[in-house]
């Protein structure tokens, strides 16, 4: 019986457990009528994020609050796993971050290049995404 109940718990929760960690739960922070935070958004969902929006007229503040310098603020601010990554960064990206683990505070892609993920444009160069640590300017990945 008590294998059977085992066996029940595991069928029950295994799929349950495996699809927590490979849906990361995140909330973006945007101001009102952010069209490219509902684009970057999209494309976090189709990568299989869940994807909590939350508007707000402070923006500065949430940044402010997770230690976003000025020069590497995005257009909006999500956290996820513990970590805050700003601007449009390619759901690849932040998968390799919430994997790795690093010590650090988060990641950002500055500014908002043409055609990174919600944006519009044709992609003209690698997008440089920084490290929010101590070390500031450390490159974390590029794209
Ligand atoms: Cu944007």
């Amino acid at each position: 019986m008590l294998r059977v109940f085992l066996t029940l718990m595991f069928l029950l929760l295994g799929p349950a457990l495996a699809g927590a960690e490979e849906q990361p739960e995140a909330t973006l922070y945007r101001q009102p009528f952010c069209g490219c935070c509902e684009g970057h958004a999209e494309h976090l969902r189709a990568n299989g994020f869940s994807v909590k929006m939350v508007e707000t007229k402070n923006l500065p503040l949430i940044k402010k609050q997770h230690g976003v310098p000025l020069e590497f603020e995005g257009c909006h601010t999500i956290l996820v796993g513990g970590y805050v990554v700003e601007g449009h960064v390619p759901a690849t990206i932040i998968r390799k971050l919430l994997k790795e683990r690093p010590a650090i505070r988060g990641i950002s892609l500055p500014g908002m290049p043409d055609g990174s993920p919600g944006m519009s444009g044709t992609k003209k160069e690698p997008f440089v995404i920084y490290e929010l640590s101590g070390e500031s300017g450390k490159v974390y990945a590029k794209e």
